[in-house]
């Protein structure tokens, strides 16, 4: 175990403030994450909160404000679990990379996606309570955490719109895997937004506001955006770009490892499909042979807004080198792209092309 009670092969892109994702491998075969293998994405030092000390303010346009100690979250409201994927916009940052550099963002690999059952309550039953008033079209959160990056720097923040906020998915959340939630993880409280990029599902949260507009945060307003090329964040400035929501259709190969030595002939080849907010993943084909034969994988159904759909087939492998191919269809007929080229944008997000690992098969 390294820091955080994190496994040893976990590839650390920085130490301060702790950012880490698990070897592809760590996460195939399996519905939840375990905890010593979820990723870690943070934006500045990790807060120790005093859970008994600890509130939770909710405003804004409400009718009633209320200020929540834990006990009351408990009391008040039905306690419930979702079991949900989430995924940072720089997952998959590295098949950008290959195509153009992306200077200050850190080379995410496949591992920034991961998946646990949280327990908590209901955004849904706390906006009801505290009675949303006419014009609150957005839900804005705010973590503990003070981030570095902007300047003034800020705590951590962000929004989502009160449409998604009223679905059941979305959790207040103090549990993940049946275990108290780690604090690295945003103990005592975190937002679960399944189905949307992980960087809505604030950590360490304090304080819920009902606003009329998206929350004006650093990391809503100005970063996590497609950005136009050529430009940056401090350049662009606040509300330039496309503000990121609802996850990209996406999937990836798990199993085998890019890189891995496999036996020829039959070979089973497995990883997940992920679409976002309320679409599914209806079809995943995987190829040997760059794309022009395909073979389609074994998807399991659909079971929760934003959980990932696990997925395996056999191919039959000559010996050599071969390049396994991966690419799912969503409920609405859409394919993912082929090609990282046309998805570059300058900070790196949303690579959802084709996903792909290289092997050789000995035999
Ligand atoms: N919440 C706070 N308070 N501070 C953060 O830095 N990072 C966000 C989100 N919530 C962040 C946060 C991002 S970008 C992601 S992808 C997810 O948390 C990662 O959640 P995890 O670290 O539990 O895997
Ligand atoms: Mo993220």
């Amino acid at each position: 175990m390294n820091m955080w009670d994190k496994r040893d092969d976990m590839v650390v892109h920085e130490r301060e403030p702790f950012n880490a994702e698990p070897p592809r491998t760590g996460l195939a075969g399996q519905l939840r994450t375990p905890l010593d293998t979820f990723y870690s994405r943070n934006h500045g030092p990790i807060p120790d909160p005093d859970p008994d000390t600890w509130r939770l303010a909710v405003d804004g346009l409400v009718e009633r404000p209320l200020d929540l100690s834990l006990a009351d979250l408990r009391e008040r409201f039905p306690a419930t679990e979702v079991t949900a994927t989430l995924q940072c916009a720089g997952n998959r940052r590295t098949g950008l990379i290959e195509v153009r550099d992306i200077p200050g963002e850190a080379a995410w690999g496949s591992g920034a996606t991961s998946t646990a059952t949280f327990g908590g309550v209901r955004l849904a039953d706390l906006l009801a309570a505290a009675g949303l008033k006419d014009g609150a079209a957005h839900i804005a959160f705010t973590g503990m955490d003070v981030s570095p990056l902007p300047d003034p720097p800020e705590r951590y923040g962000g929004s989502i719109t009160t449409g998604k906020a009223l679905r059941p998915e979305v959790l207040l959340a103090w549990s993940m895997n049946g275990r108290p939630l780690p604090r690295v993880h945003g103990a005592p409280l975190r937002v679960v937004v399944p189905g949307w990029i992980g960087a809505r599902s604030v950590k360490w949260l304090t304080r819920v506001t009902a606003r009329a507009a998206p929350s004006d945060n650093y990391f809503q307003a100005t970063a996590y955006r497609i950005l136009p090329p050529g430009t940056t964040s401090e350049q662009a400035g606040p509300d330039a770009g496309i503000s990121l929501g609802p996850i990209a259709l996406n999937c990836d190969i798990l199993r085998p490892d890019d890189g891995a030595r496999v036996p020829a002939g039959q070979t089973s080849v497995s990883g997940y499909a992920l679409a976002g907010d309320e679409r599914t993943v209806t079809r995943v084909d995987v190829s040997a042979d760059g794309g022009e034969s395909w073979t389609q994988a074994v998807l399991d159904p659909p079971r929760e807004p934003g959980l990932w759909q696990l997925w395996r087939t056999v191919l039959d492998l000559p010996p050599g080198e071969a390049t396994i191919t991966a690419r799912a269809w969503d409920s609405t007929g859409a394919l993912m792209p082929e090609s990282p080229r046309h998805l570059w944008n300058p900070k790196g997000y949303a690579n959802n092309s084709w996903a792909r690992v290289r092997v050789t098969a000995e035999g």
